[in-house]
């Protein structure tokens, strides 16, 4: 479903909001990590959709945007109207009237009118990010599949679980890489972050944004995301993404993101959740499938080893047991 509204938005938003910003924008966007999906300097409109899901809330902003513009001029054009034809010189005598039973069926009907008009996509758009898409059977036949992690959100930290090919199944924590240059010990924990960073991926440490472990996901590929909180409500967000969801304690919440690019997409913990709030970034790379897979194989050797954060929750062998029930049942019938 898409809006005959696409079009009109860089008519519409960049006109109405961005017009005043647009030069010192130019200029701010030089200022970060090429390609990243990240605040600018005097971003004034969304980050650039990266997911199907993030094109509908682009959509839905726009069709809002007009409503609420011509709502706006409409309600000016009236006060105007009342200033210039009502006012003391012109209209000595005020008129009585109180009631006008017309206008007044009209003013309560026209906004349930615009509210419905509002509602309709609104929902459309809510049940569109609560579960993953089904795959079609072109994708089912190309080995497509619907892969799922989960992000776990505690004080104050990510962390993030995911299952390899052959069944095992790990989870690593992602911590903030730098939080600032003032004081002397994040300033220490800056410079080996960005150390690190220029010899992975050369390029600078993203401050308050970049993590040690990031999560990783293949291009392309439907990912079911279920999110929930260790210890308090957290909420996980890539506002590139469209994807925002509180991870809350004993519940498991759930939403989906296909990214249609590689890249680096960025977002933060979005429910106040104690001292270090400021301090969870979500860091997110995403890469093609080949680079993908290996990354999960080295993610497994981490969780093997324990190292860096990694660790294994559930070991390969006792998952093939575990999937193939039927031959076990065999094997102890024949004893
Ligand atoms: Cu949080």
């Amino acid at each position: 479903m898409t809006f005959p509204f696409r079009l009109a938005r860089n008519a519409a938003s960049a006109l109405l909001i961005r017009a005043g910003f647009g030069m010192l924008m130019i200029v701010g966007a030089g200022a970060s990590a090429a390609g990243a999906a990240q605040p600018e300097p005097w971003q004034t409109g969304f980050q650039k959709a990266a997911t199907p899901v993030m094109e509908r809330v682009d959509d839905f902003h726009d069709l809002l945007l007009i409503i609420i513009s011509l709502i706006s001029v409409f309600v000016l054009v009236l006060l105007i109207m009342v200033v210039v034809r009502f006012r003391e010189s012109k209209n000595p005598t005020p008129s009585k009237t109180t009631h006008n039973l017309m206008l007044e069926v009209a003013w309560t009907v026209v906004p349930v009118l615009i509210l419905v008009v509002i509602a309709v996509p609104s929902f459309r758009l809510l049940y569109y990010t609560d579960k993953a898409p089904k795959l079609t059977r072109a994708e089912v036949a190309a080995g497509k599949k619907i892969m799922t992690v989960k992000a776990t959100g505690h004080q104050w930290y990510w962390s993030y679980e995911y299952t390899t090919p052959e069944g095992g199944k790990l989870r690593f924590e992602s911590r903030i890489a730098c939080r600032g240059y003032i004081d002397p010990e994040n300033r220490r924990e800056c410079q080996a972050a960005s150390k690190r960073m220029q010899d992975k991926y050369a390029r600078k440490v993203v401050r308050l944004l970049d993590v040690d472990n990031e999560m990783v996901l293949p291009v392309s590929a439907t990912v079911r995301l279920y999110v929930t909180g260790a210890d308090v409500i957290h909420s996980w967000t890539i506002p590139a993404s469209g994807a925002k969801i509180d991870a809350v304690p004993g519940q498991t919440n759930e939403t989906w993101v296909r990214f249609a690019k590689p890249g680096w997409f960025y977002g933060q913990c979005s429910e106040i959740c104690g001292k270090d709030h400021a301090f969870m970034p979500i860091a997110l790379r995403v890469v093609s499938e080949e680079e993908y897979q290996a990354w999960l194989a080295e993610a497994w050797n981490k969780a093997r080893e324990e190292s860096d954060g990694f660790s294994v929750i559930r070991a390969p062998e006792k998952t093939a047991l575990r999937q193939a029930p039927a031959a076990a049942i065999e094997t102890a019938g024949k004893q």
